[in-house]
């Protein structure tokens, strides 16, 4: 059985970050060990003003020499939702004990959404941000993390396939093989994502039905979808096609219940069909 490791919170109300990738990751056949970063009451999405935010950075440094003297092994480490400069130091550290030549190391630079950062970032921690993914096999931006963590202004709607390729390259120079570039839309039926794969050149796209609205915790979905693909040896084409459409389905799910789930997506209803997309 392939193991990996999920870095980022657990925001105990909200269905995002780890309590969206443990369920999914470990449906698909994944033991999934956690390393969670901060406990929050809710995610720091708008309507969850007033919640509770405890950081466990000193925990990390603890749990990583536990795991150290155990001798672990891990097919992949995760990362999402971040909490400070300090973190993602540590988190960095992390993967110098545990990355191998053999394992794949996931960041998902989790910063921002529509152009603006979430509550408590700023352009000091895409900074730092840029440092981690430069550690990275694959990193996840969106398009405005995208923007962020290039110093660029943020593309919104007007780009085209040439823009973006273009983008995708500016991205690979941070340092990773593969960039993963999500929430692209070239006309407004389609969404979907382009990645680029600086080894070999290759440029490859795919795309499903445009959902208009806003899903919150979708890039965490989709960033634990691909995660899951990519460490059970799909390749990278099939994974990102398991990770939209799985996604594309929550969404679908969701949709004539956004009053009682503005704020995440109904992943729990379509956990049987990922098992069935994975077979
Ligand atoms: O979905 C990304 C995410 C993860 N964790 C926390 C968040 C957000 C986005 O708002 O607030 C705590």
């Amino acid at each position: 059985m392939k193991r990996i490791v999920s870095i980022q919170d657990i925001s105990c109300f909200g269905k995002c970050s780890l309590t969206a990738a443990l369920p999914i990751t470990s449906a698909m056949g994944i033991e999934t060990c956690v390393i969670p970063t901060a406990v929050l009451s809710t995610h720091t999405g708008t309507g969850f003003e007033g919640y509770t935010y405890r950081d466990l950075t000193s925990d990390i440094p603890q749990i990583s020499a536990h795991w150290k003297r155990l001798n672990l092994r891990l097919d992949a480490i995760c990362t999402g939702y971040l909490g400070s400069f300090e973190q993602i130091k540590i988190v960095s550290d992390f993967m110098d004990d545990f990355g191998t030549d053999d394992n794949l190391i996931i960041v998902d630079p989790v910063m921002g959404d529509k152009g603006e950062y979430y509550k408590g970032f700023n352009d000091g921690f895409a900074n730092e941000m840029k440092k981690l993914c430069k550690k990275a096999d694959v990193i996840l931006p969106n398009l405005t993390e995208a923007a962020l963590l290039l110093g660029e202004d943020y593309l919104g709607d007007s780009y085209d396939e040439k823009s973006i390729k273009e983008l995708l390259a500016r991205l690979a120079t941070l340092g990773s093989d593969i960039v993963v570039l999500t929430g692209v839309s070239f006309n407004e039926n389609s969404q979907g994502v382009m990645s680029y794969n600086r080894v070999t050149g290759e440029f490859s796209s795919y795309f499903s039905d445009n959902i208009p609205g806003y899903f919150h915790s979708t890039g965490d979905v989709f960033s634990a979808t691909l995660s899951g693909a990519l460490v059970k040896g799909f390749d990278m084409g099939r994974a990102i096609k398991v990770a939209v459409d799985f996604t594309v389905d929550c969404i679908k799910h969701t949709l004539g219940h956004e009053k009682e789930h503005w704020y995440g997506v109904m992943f729990e209803d379509c956990i049987g069909d990922l098992i069935e997309m994975i077979k």
